[in-house]
């Protein structure tokens, strides 16, 4: 039965609830790492902080962070707090900032995640009578097996197709009746325009869509949804801290609510690392409170987002996060000026025109370049010069007044930019070959 997933009484508890599970969830976490991690006994040691020591939800400031070289110094197994015969399953990051980082599970650390991704899907509408095409990627990848397991759970008939073959991607969804997808929302704006393309999108019996694992805009949603019929739903995550489902979109579609009974989520200022006020922008932080093959304490994500814990209009009270606006990594420097693709997004299709598109940055002569390169559509495919340069400078006057910077913008061919089947490649920084 679907409806044990939408736990009523928890998802819409009282704060003062909510906070007195998470403050025992997390004393019983720091203890046991504290006990097992031999890197948090060493750090919160030098601080001289004890898990005793944790005695209010604010005390968590007093834990020392952890960041993404940690995993990478202790690679493969040594922040794993159990021992190696209770992981029953390890995932792996994609390595493409870096070293790949590994994380493991033990068998109910799967029973916690199936769980609250079905609690996801069931927000969502999506049960026993739905077919749920996975076009995440399977494998070390946590998009494919998470989703996965979680619309088992559910009762769903899964259909575990993974990335790529996008013809084949159609004629599975036409001809298994799928009524849910799963992918990246880049690679599910790509299945739209195939599907228009091969004018199937009447023969679709899709209603819904769950899509994440990279940033995008609240006007690339509608985009989808109006191409496809459905209606998108978010979904946040990342490898460290457990896979997708950490946080996710209810029908309101206004911000997604963090699992506050398996997560804390912390706002800080990335300089200071001190904390930012609900509603403002920040580096987001999360602490795990019931895993048990690979627990984090203060993970920072790199991840720019804001939280708020106003009560959600679907009654549930579980802390709400804003889409990630970019990675503190993603966010672009240009001339001194801070630029984040998801801006850049929001203006091209504010124009009309489809989120696809490339950033070129690199440096001349010591001075930054900026160009985006900007697909037509097939509609202006026959624009004569004078109108595409007309066009060209109306996206650059956009985008410099909401950035106070204009880059050269160069309409190129439709379908000419490269599609991706995972997360999509929005930026080419030339200037970090160059430095
Ligand atoms: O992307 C896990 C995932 C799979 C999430 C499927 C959602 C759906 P990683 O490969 O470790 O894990 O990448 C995590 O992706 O820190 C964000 O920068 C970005 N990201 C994930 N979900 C979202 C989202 C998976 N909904 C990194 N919006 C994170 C924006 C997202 N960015």
């Amino acid at each position: 039965m679907a409806e044990q997933y939408w736990q009523k009484e928890l998802e819409t508890a009282p704060r003062a609830e909510i906070e007195a599970l998470q403050l025992k969830r997390l004393k019983e976490t720091v203890e046991r790492e504290y006990a097992k991690v031999p890197i948090y006994r060493e750090r919160m040691d030098s601080t001289g902080v004890r898990p005793e020591d944790i005695k209010t939800l604010d005390d968590i400031r007093r834990l020392p962070f952890t960041v993404k070289q940690d995993l990478r110094d202790t690679y493969p197994y040594g922040m794993f707090a159990v021992d190696m015969k209770d992981v029953v399953r390890l995932h792996a990051s994609s390595g493409t900032t870096g070293k790949q980082i590994v994380v493991g599970y033990t068998a109910n650390d799967l029973s916690v995640w199936a769980n609250l991704i079905a609690r996801q899907l069931t927000a969502a509408g999506i049960g026993k009578d739905d077919f749920m095409q996975v076009a995440f990627g399977y494998g070390l990848f946590t998009g494919g097996l998470g989703l996965h397991d979680g619309a088992q759970l559910v009762g769903t008939t899964v259909i575990p197709i993974s990335t790529g073959n996008t013809a084949r991607q159609l004629t599975v969804l036409k001809d298994f009746g799928a009524t849910a997808i799963c992918c990246t929302p880049s690679y599910a704006m790509y299945l739209a325009e195939s599907a228009e393309a091969a004018g199937i999108v009447g023969d679709l019996k899709l209603r819904a869509g769950i899509f994440g694992a990279e940033p995008w805009t609240e006007e690339m949603r509608r985009q989808i949804e109006a191409k496809l019929h459905i209606k998108a739903y978010d979904i946040y995550g990342l490898t460290e801290v457990m896979g997708p489902g950490v946080s996710y979109e209810c029908s309101c579609q206004k911000g997604m609510h963090v699992n506050e009974d398996h997560f804390i989520v912390e706002i800080i200022d990335p300089d200071t690392c001190e904390p930012v006020p609900d509603g403002e922008y920040g580096e987001i932080v999360y602490t795990s409170l019931t895993k048990e093959a690979f627990p984090v304490i203060r993970y920072r994500t790199r991840d720019i987002g804001m939280i708020t814990r106003e009560p959600c209009a679907c009654g549930r009270t579980f802390a709400r996060m804003s889409k990630p606006r970019g990675r503190t990594d993603d966010m672009l420097i240009i001339r001194g000026v801070n630029v984040f693709p998801s801006q850049i997004e929001t203006v091209l299709i504010n124009l009309g025109y489809a989120p696809n598109y490339q950033i070129i940055v690199d440096r001349v002569n010591n001075l930054d370049t900026f160009e985006v390169r900007v697909e037509i559509s097939d509609e202006n495919f026959d624009d004569s010069v004078a109108a595409l340069a007309a066009r060209e400078k109306k996206i650059t006057e956009a985008m410099r007044s909401l950035l106070g910077i204009g880059p050269k913008i160069t309409l190129v061919n439709p379908r000419s930019i490269a599609r991706s089947e995972g997360k999509a490649k929005r930026v080419i920084d030339l200037r970090k070959l160059t430095d």
